[in-house]
């Protein structure tokens, strides 16, 4: 319902940004180049509602490289490691109704999704791997988000080169089946060089959007005044923030 209602809200939104055109335009001609950058909007929109590829469980690859952090070094992750995870929290927080604090164990009790997909950095590598997690659909629908929140934003434990490393994305990208946060990979708990204890999976999109070092989840209105304001770690040094794939 509440994705319906958000579907609804993007479509108006693409109609608004057409009808602004068209009272600007001086003519016919503007106003028929509006429609069809419209439909290109819908077709974009509908594309993007589509399934990343999933693979069998044979074409996980035999090694998961890690890249960016491979071992935080902030002395809380640490002795988080040091306790093999066993207080790690999930805050689900911002523009929600019900903010949340969850424990792996939560997580883990939720109804699970497996996926083998294709993970691509822009560094020019690809791995297959086997990931397992609740839908974060499910975290954003337990929270229920308020009518004011457009983009979920990614906090992490670990930061590089002297900054957090954080990312987001919109409620599309948000509410997608295959968006989950991971625990597991290939069957076992995350290693730390893939982003133990929890991770973001955003199967539509490039490697450096897949948060790792989980912390926080907090929808917001607006990505300003967060990081850089970019709306990611990479994104804030000149990457694109939609990453699509
Ligand atoms: N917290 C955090 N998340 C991160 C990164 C990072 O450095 N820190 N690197 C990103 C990049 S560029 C890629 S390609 C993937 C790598 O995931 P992997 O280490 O499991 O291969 O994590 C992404 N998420
Ligand atoms: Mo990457």
């Amino acid at each position: 319902m509440r994705r319906r209602n958000f579907l609804v809200a993007a479509g108006a939104a693409v109609l608004a940004g057409c009808n602004k055109v068209a009272e600007s335009a001086p003519g016919a001609r503007l106003l028929s180049a509006a429609e069809r950058w419209h439909k290109g909007a819908h077709r974009l929109l509908t594309n993007r509602e589509a399934l990343a590829p999933e693979y069998p469980r044979s074409a996980v690859s035999p090694f998961f490289r890690g890249n960016g952090t491979t071992d935080p070094q902030e002395p809380a992750y640490q002795r988080h490691a040091a306790e093999g995870f066993a207080n790690w929290r999930l805050e689900v927080g911002g523009l929600v109704e019900t903010p949340m604090s969850l424990s792996l164990d939560n997580l883990r009790r939720l109804p699970q999704r497996t996926q083998v997909t294709r993970h691509d950095c822009v560094e020019g590598w690809s791995a297959i791997g086997e990931w397992t997690g609740p839908q974060l659909s499910l975290l954003l629908e337990a929270a229920g988000l308020r009518e004011e929140a457009r983009f979920i934003v990614f906090r992490c434990a670990d930061t590089l080169n002297g900054d957090v490393y954080y990312e987001s994305v919109d409620l599309l990208d948000a509410f997608h089946p295959q968006t989950i946060v991971a625990h597991s990979l290939n069957g076992a708990p995350l290693p730390i060089r893939n982003g133990a204890p929890l991770r973001m999976r955003i199967e539509r999109q490039l490697g450096y959007k897949h948060a790792k070092y989980l912390t926080a989840i907090e929808a917001v209105a607006s990505l300003e005044g967060i990081g850089g304001g970019e709306g990611g770690y990479w994104e804030d040094r000149g990457y694109q923030w939609y990453a699509g794939i």
